[in-house]
């Protein structure tokens, strides 16, 4: 019998559902839900886990909530300061946090400041404030566990080595569904065809950034900040098959490396269970089956928000938020059709370049800089 408890952050969305695929198969006690808005998919959460608090972030759709669960125990709570308390006061062992977006930033803040483990699934909280995170960890002597197959893979590839004898963290990379492509084949490219092909089960935001390779430049950044290593110290391998989900490259040249079926439940449970593992979600990995692992260089040519998360993580200060915020405003635009692909990369490149940097910043100076590199974004696709 699972022992631990769990507060899952963002339980309607794709990490977030995974999640509680888990959590029902382990029989992981669920004290507290919460989601933008989603309140038919809440409501039956909160049916099957009996949670003790809940929180909405649209107000009137928290009303509407607790008018449909009175007959339960669960409280109802409505607003983005809610669900910033709730991430504080909420008692459990891991707080598992799969808010899309910023939004998931001060209540990772909230959870570690209470003394919570944090299970990690939102990437604009190491992207944005890696910094502030991990110090006030470290302070606060919490764990901050990765959920992204990579970061978990890498995790695992760590375990009873010590930091020194690491020499290189490889993060590999599906390639997206425009692998191969050049420059020039990319502008016509439209949302549909950009959202057609994912490996993994996630959201759109996310597809979009696979496909630009943004998704690993931000992925590489969260790996300098989870396991303290030199941003020069990781590369990035193309992998098309998604079997190998990374590797640490030791310093006698060892390397080792963590296997699976693509499945985000993997990591999800290794996060909760963690240092134990428990009977999996996913499939059975069949190599003869799949016959062969390819490889290949990342080209950062003509994927060039990769390199440009390089260069803002080395730039460090406020830069990786204006990349980060810079590059959510892109999406959003594309994927309402207002500007093509390679604007995506375009306008984030141009915003970047022109920031003006401060050193150690912090969280209110990182939100300002996320609103002004959207902001700009906004300003520049019109021209
Ligand atoms: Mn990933």
């Amino acid at each position: 019998m699972f022992e631990k408890s769990v507060a899952i952050f963002g339980s309607t969305g794709s990490i977030g559902r995974q999640s509680i695929e888990v959590a029902r198969k382990h029989k992981i006690k669920v004290k507290a839900l919460t989601a933008r808005g989603d309140i038919d998919r809440l409501e039956a959460q909160i049916r099957e886990f009996k949670p003790e608090f809940c929180a909405v972030l649209d107000e009137r759709k928290a009303l509407e909530l607790k008018s449909k669960v009175s007959d339960t125990s669960t409280v109802i709570l409505g607003g983005e300061n809610a669900i910033e308390e709730l991430a504080f006061e909420v008692k459990c062992d891991m707080f598992l946090n799969s808010i899309i977006g910023k939004a998931g930033l001060r209540p990772t803040l909230a959870a570690i400041e209470s003394g919570k483990n944090v299970a990690l699934a939102n990437k604009e909280t190491l992207v944005t404030a890696g910094t502030i995170i991990m110090e006030k960890a470290r302070r606060k002597n919490v764990s901050v566990l990765p959920v992204d197959s990579e970061h978990c893979a890498i995790f695992q590839c760590l375990e009873g080595y010590p930091s020194k004898q690491v020499s290189r963290l490889i993060l590999t990379a599906s390639g997206g569904p425009f692998f191969g492509k050049k420059r020039e084949e990319l502008k016509n490219i439209t949302p549909e065809m950009a959202l057609a092909h994912p490996t993994w089960n996630m959201g759109q935001k996310i597809t979009i950034d696979s496909a630009t390779l943004m998704n690993k430049g931000f992925e590489v950044i969260e790996a300098c900040h989870l396991f303290n290593v030199d941003v020069d110290r990781v590369d990035v391998v193309v992998h098309r098959e998604s079997i190998i989900h990374s590797m640490v490259e030791y310093i006698d040249n060892a390397v080792l490396a963590q296997m699976g079926v693509p499945d985000m439940r993997t990591c999800i449970q290794y996060a909760l269970t963690y240092p134990d593992r428990y009977e999996g979600l996913q499939e059975k990995l069949d190599l003869a089956k799949i016959g062969k692992l390819t490889f290949a260089e990342a080209d950062k040519n003509t994927f060039v928000l990769l390199d440009l998360a390089y260069k803002s993580m080395r730039a460090g200060g406020l830069i990786p938020a204006v990349l980060n915020g810079a590059n959510e405003e892109a999406v959003y635009l594309f994927l309402n059709h207002k500007i093509a692909f390679t604007d995506i990369m375009d306008l984030v490149r141009d915003v970047v370049a022109n920031y003006k940097n401060t050193d150690n910043p912090t969280v209110e100076d990182i939100e300002k800089a996320d609103l002004e590199a959207r902001e700009l974004v906004r300003e520049l696709s019109k021209q």
